[in-house]
């Protein structure tokens, strides 16, 4: 175990999110960075499932997607197969609730992969009800070396720390965030920030209140960068969401 504890931490700091921790604040700071900022990427929506392509809201999101197309475009992206099924869930259900905003699967695939490599950071993984297993908790949030301080808000309920906060499951929420923007993907009745459905829908949720329209280069940037405030992050899932949406295009 000791030979891993230095790449959990340097991974884990490399991919803690911010969320909702700026929104006071500037989203798009890119100062000290040379390069530009990306563009958006091409926003790509799933196909849907021929049995529920409206009114969907009470169907589970691991059912909008066609079967099929999950299947092929996890295995094309080597995106494990339970993390693909939420994100095309959750943006057909984003498509259909809020279609202005343009949100693809292949952003919030951006967002996971670079957050929790697809909840598989630190030896987790998905359960088959798509829940994190060990349960995804990221650094503590003291404001000591490489980290920002954010006191505690939950007393502990979702990240099992009644000190400091610290952002929790495949997307990497902070508590503060999840209790304000949780929603229920799976349709158990519950939210629960380390289930793939809750986490992944309760991102595009978040997202869309932070931009109206994720085709709009300035827009996709903000709204990522609000995710979590670093344009070197935003590069990065703009750079995995590009090579996804070229996966898709070169299939059809
Ligand atoms: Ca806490
Ligand atoms: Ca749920």
């Amino acid at each position: 175990m000791g030979t891993l504890n230095l790449g959990r931490v340097v991974r884990s700091i490399a991919g803690i999110a911010v969320v909702g921790t700026i929104m006071a604040g500037c989203a798009s700071d890119s100062a000290g960075d040379e390069d530009p900022p990306p563009e958006a990427p091409q926003q790509v929506l799933p196909e849907p499932d021929a049995e529920h392509t409206d009114n969907t809201e009470d169907v589970a999101i691991t059912e909008l997607a066609d079967a099929d197309w999950v299947a092929e475009t996890a295995e094309e992206n080597a995106i494990p197969l339970r993390a693909m099924s939420a994100y095309a869930g959750a943006a057909l259900r984003m498509a259909e609730t809020q279609p202005e905003c343009n949100l693809g699967w292949n952003t919030l695939a951006g967002i996971g992969s670079v957050e929790t490599s697809h909840a598989s950071i630190d030896d987790s993984g998905l359960d088959a009800q798509g829940g994190a297993e060990p349960a995804i908790i990221g650094p503590v949030l003291d404001g000591s070396e490489e980290v920002m301080e954010v006191p505690d808000t939950d007393q502990g309920e979702y990240d099992d720390d009644d000190d400091w906060d610290r952002a929790v499951g495949p997307m990497q929420f902070l508590p503060e965030t999840w209790e304000s923007y949780a929603v229920d993907g799976n349709q158990d009745g519950q939210t629960d920030p380390q289930q793939i459905d809750d986490a992944v829908l309760t991102a595009g949720t978040y997202l869309c209140e932070t931009a109206d329209d994720f085709s709009d280069d300035e827009q996709w940037l903000q709204a990522v960068t609000t995710y979590n405030q670093s344009t070197d992050y935003a590069r990065d899932v703009a750079r995995i969401a590009t090579s996804y949406a070229a996966e898709d295009n070169d299939d059809q």
